[in-house]
């Protein structure tokens, strides 16, 4: 392990040993921090490629995040805490990752280091084959590496709703991961339970069902112990460990390609900017905020699968919303107006999203609801950071087709 770039924290001993893969990120970050305040031995290992990726698009998050190394110091200089940070590319640096694995032993890896923006993974052919190329071979590398060392070590990936697609099943609820069909055989129907259909709606989604079949396979042939969480779209900014402190602050995506709904809305509203609203609103999507999330992972690596059974797979999802009733909720709350844009993706404008989300209530997620409160609290982080915005990044620009058009700048600064 290359000792210059690791930031090393004080011995302690620790319950869990846990690598997080992509712990620099908007889930990431605050899901390190979580599981090293309860206890957890958290090494995160990222290759800091969202940070370049920004400085590519030529924009930053709301709000001011932190270099990785004063992240770490910062937390363990509050908390007396250990935190670890490896700079390593999993899709590009495979002899490497076995090293590290074998050297730190971990019990769960949680694997997030995927290029996680569908509008980024349809803006051109390099970020088409970019998010294929990274999040595929990532995901390979980190398996295979696992069967290679020969530890047991357990997997716990961040998967997304957006595999079972949109509509597809109309109001049918969709199970988690699963389902049950009836195969037509010369002697009457036979049940089999298979991966629900994939029906991804952008190469960063399709990225996320060629995942699962990794995982299918490897559960199956070497026995690896997986968990797959379809999570909907993560909203809000801070949990009470990024909150301690402004230099441990959550990243706060805004612009057309990184920035998701609702917190775009909210960081909109904050600025006076009229609600970008896709089409009519129709399209129906799932969310969780962000504090659920870490809870959720933590939940994900006390109930791992056993070796030889197949991979677990939960919904890690709240609750459901049609873009346009979150666009009028804001509105109502702020008074901002309501844009209808032409929609730059390819999909449905409107659908149905029926969700089965039972297991992890039932492993004791209490889960937090959009109430007004923890949108006030987004909104007041939008408000204190608003003149970092860059009002020409607001619009998404990034086309699904050639051809398709995008509405023009509405507000300039
Ligand atoms: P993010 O872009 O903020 O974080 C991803 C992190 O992974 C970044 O820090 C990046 O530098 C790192 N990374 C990417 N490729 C890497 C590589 N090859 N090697 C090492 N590090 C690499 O994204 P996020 O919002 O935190 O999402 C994390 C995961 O959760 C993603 O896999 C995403 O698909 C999934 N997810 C996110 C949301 C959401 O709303 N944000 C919803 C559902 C699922
Ligand atoms: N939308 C608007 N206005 C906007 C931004 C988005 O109407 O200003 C619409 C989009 O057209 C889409 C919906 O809102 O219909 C959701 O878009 P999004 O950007 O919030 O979310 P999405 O592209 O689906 O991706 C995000 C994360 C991704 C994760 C996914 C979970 O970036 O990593 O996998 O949410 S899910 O949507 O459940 O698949």
């Amino acid at each position: 392990m290359d000792g210059a770039d690791r930031v090393d924290g004080p011995n302690e001993e620790h319950s869990v040993k846990v690598l997080v893969l992509g712990g620099d990120g908007f889930c990431g970050w605050p899901t390190a921090l979580h599981l090293s305040d309860i206890g957890h031995d958290v090494t995160i290992i990222d290759n800091l490629s969202r940070r370049y990726i920004d400085v590519d698009l030529e924009v930053e998050s709301l709000t001011p995040i932190r270099p990785i190394g004063e992240r770490v110091s910062v937390w363990q200089e509050l908390t007396g805490k250990k935190l670890s940070f490896l700079h390593l590319d999993l899709a590009q640096e495979y002899d490497r990752l076995v090293t590290v694995l074998l050297e730190s032993r971990p019990d769960a890896v949680v694997h997030f280091a995927e290029q996680r923006a569908a509008p980024y993974s349809m803006r051109s052919a390099k970020a088409k084959r970019y998010t294929v190329d990274n999040n595929v071979s990532g995901t390979h590398n980190l398996l295979c590496a696992i069967v290679e060392t020969g530890l047991d070590i357990q997997v716990v990936h961040l998967g997304t709703m957006g595999v079972y697609g949109y509509g597809w099943s109309g109001s049918a609820p969709i199970p988690e991961g699963y389902l049950t069909v009836k195969v037509p055989t010369p002697d009457g129907d036979i049940d089999r339970e298979i991966l629900h259909p994939a029906n991804p709606g952008s190469v960063y989604h399709m990225t996320k069902t060629l995942d699962q079949l990794l995982f299918a396979f490897y559960a199956k042939n070497d026995g690896l112990r997986i968990t797959d969480l379809h999570q909907g779209i993560v909203w809000g900014t801070q949990t009470p460990q990024t909150a301690l402190d402004e230099r441990l602050i959550n990243r706060f995506d805004y612009d057309g390609d990184y920035g998701t709904v609702l917190n775009r809305f909210l960081m909109q509203a904050a600025i006076g900017h009229p609600l970008t609203v896709h089409g009519t609103g129709g399209q129906t999507r799932a969310f969780i905020h962000i504090k659920d999330t870490v809870r959720c992972i933590e939940i994900a690596i006390d109930n791992p699968p056993s070796r030889g059974e197949q991979v677990k797979v939960f919904n890690q999802v709240t609750e459901t919303y049609r873009v346009s009733e979150l666009a009028e909720l804001i509105s109502r709350l702020t008074g901002v107006e309501v844009a209808n844009l032409p929609n730059p993706r390819k999909e449905a404008a409107e659908n149905d999203l029926n969700v089965t989300r039972d297991q992890f209530v039932a492993l004791g997620l209490n889960p937090t609801t959009l109430d007004e409160g923890l949108l006030e609290e987004s909104r007041e982080i939008a408000k204190k950071y608003a003149h970092r915005a860059d009002y020409t990044k607001i619009i998404a620009r990034s086309v699904w087709n050639k051809g398709m058009e995008t509405a023009p700048d509405l507000m300039t600064k």
